[in-house]
């Protein structure tokens, strides 16, 4: 997952991104970390004095305005930081350049942004320990619970109905009626069963359209992996990647975590009949999060988190379905029919949740009446 590298033009690249971020001391080591699907990452070690950081090359074809999300990113971490005063949790520390920016083009026009590596910290791809998921579920409940009084209206839209799953559906079927890359013949089942679940993964818009759900500030991409947790304690330190922080709702964080961390697979698992719904580690992620987010969230909001976890799993298999036809152009592929690969991952766990949806609903109930003490359910 971290691959070191000797790479001499990757090192050049990396040592003027370092000057340019006025980093101290001398480049060391360097390794590209392969698990993002969208930028390009790298760990980078300085001697002299001894440092780590993070080095990341924003995607621009994805995200079209990257000065923006670095404004968000300021304002949160911002804010988070004057929540964690005076406690031992850690916060994201982005360099600033010598004209006091938070990132750097480079003369290919490449944007760049660097921040400090968490020493001591570790990441999970993926885990079958119920206490990291319950921890996780506590991490980004933290988060939005941090968030619930942060000034929605500064932060910029860095994707634009991310998860709007409807219109999400509408581009698809559009994209479908198009096929561009005449892929689509090969694809027919799985988009039976895309257009099968249509309704029930638009319930959650519909609600909120309706008013029946509230907006609040989330993360949108709650992979566990975006959590950096103490090696030895296991507490969680640190979410990172806040470049899709906007406006949503709560069954979305909660939601598109247990869709990666609660997989009994990894999300690109080719043979589907390793996939499915591992209902301990969704209860301990369930745990977490309600917990955290006590009195915060409604009862509506309660009622809708495992809709939310459906939701998301079928809106990411028809995102990775719809870059596949549409010529793989969105998400980083590491072999032909990837996106295919990850699409059927995705519908496989989405067809696990549908039977297990009642019991996914009784878990969160179970978990909100039991650390909630209330008696609205
Ligand atoms: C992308 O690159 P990464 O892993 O942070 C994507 C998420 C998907 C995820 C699936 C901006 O996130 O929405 O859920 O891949 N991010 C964006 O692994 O589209
Ligand atoms: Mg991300």
């Amino acid at each position: 997952m971290c691959e070191k590298t000797t790479d001499l033009e990757l090192r050049a690249k990396l040592e003027e991104v370092g000057t340019q971020f006025l980093l101290k001391g001398q480049l060391d080591s360097f390794g590209l970390i392969t698990r993002g699907n969208i930028n390009t990452t790298y760990w980078v070690n300085y001697k002299d004095p001894d440092k780590h950081y993070i080095f990341q090359k924003v995607n621009t074809y994805v995200f079209r305005e990257p000065r923006q999300i670095m404004r968000n990113i300021d304002y949160v971490t911002e804010h988070i930081r004057s929540k964690n005063k005076n406690t031992d949790k850690c916060s994201l520390h982005f360099y600033h350049t010598a004209d006091r920016d938070n990132f750097w083009f480079d003369s290919e026009g490449e944007f760049w942004r660097v921040y400090n590596f968490v020493t001591g910290s570790v990441t999970y791809q993926i885990s079958s320990d119920p206490l990291v998921l319950y921890m996780a579920g506590r991490a980004f409940g933290e988060f939005q619970t941090q968030l619930s009084d942060f000034d929605a209206s500064l932060l910029f839209e860095t994707i634009p109905d991310f998860h709007n799953t409807k219109k999400r559906l509408e581009k698809f079927f559009e994209d479908v009626e198009c096929d561009e890359c005449g892929r689509v013949n090969e694809v027919r089942t799985e988009i039976e069963y895309i257009a099968s679940c249509r309704e029930k993964a638009s319930r959650l818009t519909n609600m909120l359209e309706a008013g029946e759900l509230p907006l609040r500030v989330t993360h949108n991409d709650t992979k566990i992996n975006n959590v950096l947790f103490d090696e030895v304690t296991k507490e969680p330190l640190v979410v990172v990647d806040l470049d899709t922080v906007m406006p949503g709702l709560a069954a979305h964080d909660f939601g598109d975590a247990v869709r990666f961390a609660a997989n009994t697979a990894e999300e690109d698992e080719p043979d589907t009949s390793k996939v499915s719904l591992d209902l301990d580690l969704y209860r301990a992620f369930a745990e977490g999060f309600v917990e955290a987010t006590a009195g915060e969230l409604n009862k509506a909001e309660i009622e809708s988190l495992a809709l939310g976890a459906f939701t998301i799993t079928v809106e990411l298999a028809l995102r990775f379905l719809d870059d596949y036809i549409t010529g793989d152009k969105y998400f980083k592929t590491k072999y032909e029919g990837h996106n295919l690969v990850r699409c059927r991952c995705q519908l496989a766990l989405a067809r696990d949740m549908e039977k297990k949806f009642d019991e996914m609903n009784k878990i969160v109930l179970e978990t909100a009446q039991k650390k909630l003490k209330t008696e609205i359910f």
